[in-house]
């Protein structure tokens, strides 16, 4: 029994030497210690043994066990070091290595048309004046003398908050303001979001943004409106592009002009954009009624003004040659990246 119990011990703790890996030991440890190991089965066969050698025996059995029960766990904690070194330099990260790259975004090609157009007329002078987008009846429709029984009030056309709030339809009402608020001179830009009950297609959108210019002084005139509109078109489209206003009515204008740009496409030869024509509608814009002058609190007889307004995303698709509004609002980065 002595000296299998130390055949054992010899054998075992040889290969616990030798053994390399967790899954070694453990192969070790049971065909040893394990249910059907050898020094189980060492101490199940002690029955055997004359009643007084079964004490000492028994020791001596446990004496090895507990040895190798000590060197499988020292070797056990030497594996389980050795196997962590190993797994922590096979998953090492460089964390000096460059990170992916995070893509720079842009302005919007409807606001970078705003932003030029806004740069043309400050360049001219102008100042840039915001207001809000939900507006009294009174800033939106009244003073811009467009009465209770307008056309341009109906529910079909305008989204109404109450009786006497709406969304506004234009950014005239910011002007209004201004108007009620300042002695001329006065030269503004109003650019902003304007609301129509408008079925949305290729051309309209109930939400859309326009840019709207008021100048008033004394002795203003047409001239000063047709220069300022042929700068801005020979800025803001190049040079050759000139103006061309026919006859037109707005309550808010009289005179009222509707203002043709020379078609950018074919330089005026005429083509498929522009119908033939050379031309291509642009803005509107006009003398201020002198109405709407007294409504908001100035002079008629000393002071004139002109005013004009045009459609920012007509603006950007007539710039950027691109065929659809739509392109405009559904986002998509193929479609947004091409402007930088
Ligand atoms: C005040 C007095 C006059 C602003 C003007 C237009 C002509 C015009 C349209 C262009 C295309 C609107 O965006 S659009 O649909 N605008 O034709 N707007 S004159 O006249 C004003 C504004 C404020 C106090």
């Amino acid at each position: 029994m002595e000296s299998k119990l130390r055949e054992i011990r010899e054998r075992v703790l040889g290969e616990l030497a030798k053994a390399e890996s967790s899954a070694a030991l453990e192969q070790i440890r049971v065909g040893v210690l394990g249910k059907k190991g050898e020094l189980t089965a060492l101490l199940r066969g002690m029955g055997k043994l004359p009643p007084e050698e079964r004490p000492k025996a028994g020791q001596r059995v446990n004496e090895v066990r507990a040895e190798l029960e000590g060197a499988l766990e020292a070797k056990g904690e030497e594996i389980k070091a050795r196997e962590k070194a190993a797994r922590l330099e096979a998953e090492a990260v460089d964390v000096t290595l460059p990170g992916p790259a995070r893509g720079a975004g842009s302005l919007h090609p409807m606001n970078i048309a705003l932003e030029r157009m806004i740069d043309i007329f400050v360049g001219m002078g102008y100042e840039v004046v915001e207001g809000p987008e939900v507006e009294y009846d009174h800033y939106n429709f009244e003073l811009l003398n467009l009465p209770k029984n307008h056309p341009a009030r109906d529910a079909q056309d305008t989204f109404y908050i109450d009786d006497n709030i709406v969304l506004r339809t234009h950014t005239s009402p910011v002007q209004a303001r201004i108007m009620t608020t300042r002695k001329p001179p006065i030269r503004i830009v109003c650019p902003g979001r304007v609301y129509r009950a408008d079925e949305a297609d290729a051309t309209h959108s109930p939400v859309f943004h326009q840019m709207e210019g008021l100048v008033i002084d004394e002795n203003i005139t047409m001239g000063d409106l047709k220069g300022t509109l042929d700068e801005f078109a020979r800025q803001m489209y190049g040079e050759g592009i000139r103006t061309r206003f026919r006859p037109s009515f707005f309550p808010f204008t009289e005179p009222s002009a509707e203002v043709d740009l020379t078609c950018a496409n074919c330089h005026g030869e005429g083509c498929r954009m522009c119908k033939g024509t050379g031309w291509i509608e642009v803005l509107g814009a006009g003398m201020v009624n002198p109405k709407v002058l007294d409504m908001c609190g100035i002079d008629s007889k000393k002071y004139s003004g002109f005013a004009f307004g045009m459609g920012v995303e007509r603006i950007a698709l007539l710039k950027y040659n691109i065929p659809n509004l739509r392109y405009l609002y559904e986002n998509d980065l193929r479609f947004l990246t091409q402007y930088r």
